[in-house]
């Protein structure tokens, strides 16, 4: 945990970013008696997750507990209540026609949809599906004993903050127990695969880069 300019009064954990071969950037912050934070540079959309407390985004939006914003590139600051966790996505923007407008959602079981058929396995898409949005946003909730039904590799990449549960995360040819609170950098093409483990269900929050071109370029 570290002071960063333009968080005043936040300790800011940066798990993953381009200096790791990321194209993506995913802080952890938190306050213990409230700050704001910087607005976004010019061509960088966010996204926003509140884990604990409170934030309320530019347009006055306050998300609660697994409250979520997408904010468009070049977006204003953000305000934290006291005792605030939240995760920050930071990333280049790749437009396709129109930036597409914030949007605000939160948690919500009854959005879920079986992954590939499997209700053990439900997905809330928390993005619109929509071609302009060049990332999405998922919460994907596992029942115990629930996995992926296969070893996927794709060349976009992930960044992953388990939420609730744990089990054992698959990264090429490497197994590793995950639980609450651990975060993932999956680089592009790295088979992957979860399964989940306990008595209770597994939830975790994953960021795709998506609707963009391998080159990365749109
Ligand atoms: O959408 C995904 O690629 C997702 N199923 N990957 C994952 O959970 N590791
Ligand atoms: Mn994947």
């Amino acid at each position: 945990w570290i002071t960063q300019p333009g968080w005043q009064g936040a300790e800011f954990a940066c798990l993953i970013s381009p200096d790791i071969g990321a194209r993506f950037a995913m802080s952890l912050i938190r306050t213990a008696s409230g700050c704001s934070g910087a607005a976004a540079p010019e061509s960088v959309a966010r996204f926003v997750f509140c884990i604990s407390g409170s934030v309320t985004t530019e347009d006055g939006t306050v998300l609660p507990p697994e409250g979520f914003a997408f904010i468009p590139p070049g977006g204003g600051g953000l305000r934290l209540d006291a005792g605030t966790r939240m995760v920050l996505f930071e990333w280049r923007f790749l437009p396709r026609g129109e930036v597409p407008a914030a949007v605000n959602g939160h948690f919500d079981p009854g959005k879920a949809a079986p992954l590939r058929g499997d209700d053990w396995l439900m997905v809330q898409k928390l993005l619109p599906v929509d071609e302009a949005f060049d990332a999405e946003f998922n919460i994907m909730s596992f029942r115990p004993g629930a996995s992926l039904a296969y070893v996927e590799t794709h060349f976009m990449e992930h960044g992953l903050l388990m939420l609730d549960g744990g089990g054992v995360y698959r990264l090429d040819d490497r197994w590793y127990p995950v639980g609450q609170g651990d975060a993932i950098w999956m680089g592009p093409h790295v088979p992957q695969w979860f399964g989940a483990l306990g008595r209770k269900g597994a939830r975790y929050l994953i960021y795709k880069n998506y609707n963009r071109s391998p080159l990365n370029v749109g």
